[in-house]
Order: C-alpha cells, then sequence, then structure tokens
C-alpha cells in the first residue's frame, strides 16, 4: 500500500504507480511503455481507467475529491473509495459471480484496482440499443436477494450487524448526496436542478406544489436515513450494472451503507421503467420497439418475483439470524405464523421498493443528475413525452404503493401511461 500523499493520476503517473505493484504488472504482461492506457470514466464522480498489456487487462477506479459533473466547487471525500472497496469485498463474498474482483486496494490515492469486464457493456447503453440480456433478470435477482439476506440480521447475529453499520455509517457525504438529490431537490427550488424546459415546466411546478407528494417523499427519505436493514449498493442502476449476454456484474457501490432493502430493489425497477418510457424516444417509427418494452416489462416481472422468491427461500433455509430465532418456532403453528410473518415482510418491501423506484424516476427527470436513456433522445419534445409518462409513474408509485397488489399491476400501470 501506497503512503504517498494522494493525487489524481493521469496515464503517464499511473503506468508508474502499476509499476511498483508486481502482481499487477504480471497480469499486465509485457513491458509499462507498451501498457495502453485510457481514461473511461463518463460518470458523476470519479476516474476510470483501462489499462491493457498484452497478457491482459484491468480497471482501475481513482476517486477525486469533487464531484466530476460539477467540478471542484463540490468537494467530495476520497474516503468513499474505502467504502466502495469494503462493499466489493462484503458483496463478493454473497455474491462472487456477480461482482467485479478487487485485486488491489490503495486507502490514500483511493483507487481501486480491479478486474476488466470485457467485453461487458453498461446496461443502460444496451438499453438505449433495444439489447436483450436473457440471464440479467435471474442474476440481478440474485445479487439482490443474496447480498441484502447476507447482510442483515434474518441471516446474522446483531453483533456482526452493529459492526457493519459502524464499518460504513461514516459514509454520510455519499448519502447525503441521495438525501438531497433522489428525496428532497426534485420537489423544490434548488439550483443544481435541470429539467426539459419549456415542456416540463408545468409539471415541475405541480410537484413542487404536490403536498401528498412531497410529504411520501420526506417518509422515504427518512426510512433511508433511519432504516438499517441491510449492507444497500446505494445506487443500483442500470449504470452500475455491466454485462453480456451470458454474464452479469454489479460494479461501483461507493455509495454502499447500511439502509432500506427496497432501495437497491427499486432503483434497478425504477431505472428499468425509464428504459420502458424511453423507448418511445428511440424507435425509428411508433411501435418499432414494442417487442422489446414487452421484453422490459418482463425484466420488470422477473426481477421482482426473482428477487422475492430468492429472499424467502434463502430466509427459509437459513440456520437463523438473531432477529426470528428459529428457537422460538418448533410447532406447527409455530412455523406457519412464521411463513405468514415472512410474507408480511416481503409484502412491506414490495411496497418500499415501489415508493423508492418513483423517487428514483423522478430524480433522473427533475434533479440534477440525469441518464442516458433519455438525455441521448436528440429532439427536447419528444424526449419531454417520455419524460412526462415517466414522471406520472413515478409519482404513482411513490405515491401509492400500497395500493399496488402486485407487480404485474405496476406493469399494468406502465403501459396504461404509455398508451395514454
Ligand atoms: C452528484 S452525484 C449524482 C449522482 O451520481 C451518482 O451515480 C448517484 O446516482 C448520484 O446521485
Ligand atoms: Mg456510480
Amino acid at each position: 500500500m501506497s503512503h504517498a500523499v494522494y493525487a489524481p493520476v493521469d496515464g503517464a503517473t499511473l503506468a508508474a504507480t502499476l509499476t511498483a505493484l508486481p502482481a499487477i504488472s504480471e497480469r499486465l504482461g509485457g513491458k509499462a511503455t507498451d501498457w495502453r492506457i485510457r481514461e473511461v470514466g463518463d460518470g458523476n464522480l470519479n476516474l476510470v481507467f483501462i489499462v491493457e498489456g498484452e497478457a491482459g487487462g484491468i480497471v482501475v477506479k481513482q476517486a477525486l475529491p469533487y464531484v466530476r459533473l460539477v467540478g471542484d466547487s463540490w468537494p467530495l471525500p476520497l474516503e468513499r473509495s474505502w467504502f466502495e472497496y469494503n462493499a466489493l469485498t462484503e458483496q463478493a463474498r454473497y455474491a462472487p459471480r456477480l461482482t467485479p474482483q478487487v485485486f488491489h486496494f490503495d486507502r490514500e490515492q483511493a483507487m481501486i484496482v480491479m478486474e476488466y469486464l470485457h467485453p461487458h457493456v453498461i446496461m443502460r447503453k444496451g438499453l438505449i440499443r433495444g439489447v436483450e440480456y436473457p440471464h440479467f433478470a435471474a442474476d440481478i435477482a440474485e445479487f439482490l436477494a443474496a447480498t441484502l439476506f447476507n447482510t442483515s440480521v434474518l441471516a446474522g447475529s446483531a453483533a456482526e450487524h452493529k459492526a457493519r453499520v459502524a464499518l460504513f455509517a461514516p459514509n454520510i457525504a455519499l448519502c447525503k448526496i441521495t438525501e438531497d438529490l433522489v428525496f428532497t431537490d426534485p420537489y423544490r427550488e434548488a439550483p443544481l436542478n435541470r429539467w426539459n424546459r419549456p415542456w416540463l415546466d408545468a409539471q415541475k411546478q405541480a410537484f413542487e406544489r404536490d403536498a401528498a407528494l412531497k410529504a411520501a417523499a420526506q417518509a422515504r427519505k427518512y426510512q433511508f436515513m433511519t432504516s438499517a436493514q441491510a449492507l444497500i449498493h446505494g445506487d443500483l442502476h442500470t449504470g452500475s450494472i455491466m454485462l453480456t449476454s451470458t454474464d452479469t456484474r454489479v460494479i461501483d457501490p461507493e455509495f454502499a451503507f447500511i439502509g432500506p432493502i427496497g432501495f437497491d430493489v427499486g432503483a434497478v425497477l425504477g431505472n428499468l421503467l425509464i428504459a420502458y418510457f424511453a423507448q418511445e424516444g428511440h424507435e425509428a417509427a411508433p411501435r418499432q420497439r414494442d417487442s422489446y418494452r414487452e421484453w422490459i416489462f418482463d425484466q420488470v416481472k422477473a426481477v421482482w418475483t426473482g428477487f422475492h422468491d430468492r429472499f424467502l427461500a434463502l430466509w427459509r433455509d437459513a440456520r437463523g439470524g438473531d432477529a426470528y430465532p428459529a428457537s422460538l418456532f418448533t410447532s406447527v403453528e409455530d412455523r406457519s405464523a412464521m411463513e405468514a410473518e415472512r410474507q408480511r415482510f416481503m409484502r412491506v418491501i414490495f411496497e418500499d421498493s415501489l415508493a423508492f423506484a418513483g423517487a428514483k424516476m423522478i430524480r433522473r427527470i427533475l434533479g440534477l443528475a440525469h441518464v442516458e436513456d433519455l438525455e441521448s433522445i436528440a429532439n427536447a419534445e419528444r424526449r419531454a413525452k417520455c419524460e412526462s409518462k415517466a414522471l406520472q409513474l413515478g409519482r404513482q408509485l411513490l405515491l401509492e404503493a400500497k395500493a399496488f397488489s402486485d407487480i404485474a399491476e405496476v406493469v399494468g400501470a406502465a403501459r396504461a401511461i404509455h398508451g395514454a
């Protein structure tokens, strides 16, 4: 591990840094002067380099001391890299197949050296192009269930859980980004807000005046700030998923902390639903992407049902965490009560997931950080049609999560808004 003062790397200094790491140099192979290094970070926060040598490639992710999207007027702690490293480590314990391998971590340099995922693409880009990924839903459902169940007190002890809470609790600045950008700013006048003007002006103003919606958003913000259910990824949108037709990986858990399970599940669902509404802006002719829209709906249903079934299966099979100790449930009557309790618990997670999905949809249209699904629709009026529909569903999910009896009704609501 380096003890040098932090400095952001560039192509030249990165080669020198990696040369000092024998295992990494060996993995790359050949002479350092022949390594091909390119900066590919297109996210909102960090530097990301792909380094390729004659033997193989690696990815180097280095945190910047500010928000890349905004600039150095918005400082951000380098320590987020430490939380990302710990989250990757924990997630790899429970979902190794779905997590990128970490080769090296340097806390001082806020730098993670990890597996080069190739030929994987960022899922959001595939969704824009209309690509189907046959393993995505089962894989992401497995990731969600395995990481969220196993980092909760349903699987482990209270002592382990409190240690996890303590480890991730200092990730305050990243949580604050979510508290402001997801749950607060879209519903008020905030200097960094952006929306598709003038097309969405009326909807933005209506959201600012919508008392019930603001209360619902704040109830979910309160839950985000206080519910310590499991180690959540914290930013599980489709830009945090890299995949091929046969392999899926979840990247970038720098927003990780111990939070509400539904926040991660909702992030996946909400971003799929954004992709659904964006299709209208990408199709060459009306209805051209009908079958792709149906594929996205299938993913929405399969992600929820796959997560639900896997989470429940893990719970039923578990030797038991400190919550719901198995020793209390020994008779037939006990076991039936326990099963009813599991069903009740999953129903609450379902409602949480829908409400968080709605909040995540709204923030990507009325807040600071937008998404390529919509931003890449060149015609602003056409884009606004897609955005407006996504906002309608987002509002419905956030306000009326409890009214949906199952995931098929969510798909039905999206279909009705799309067709209206
Ligand atoms: C200022 S950071 C904006 C957004 O980028 C990240 O991906 C998170 O979603 C965050 O809210
Ligand atoms: Mg990210």
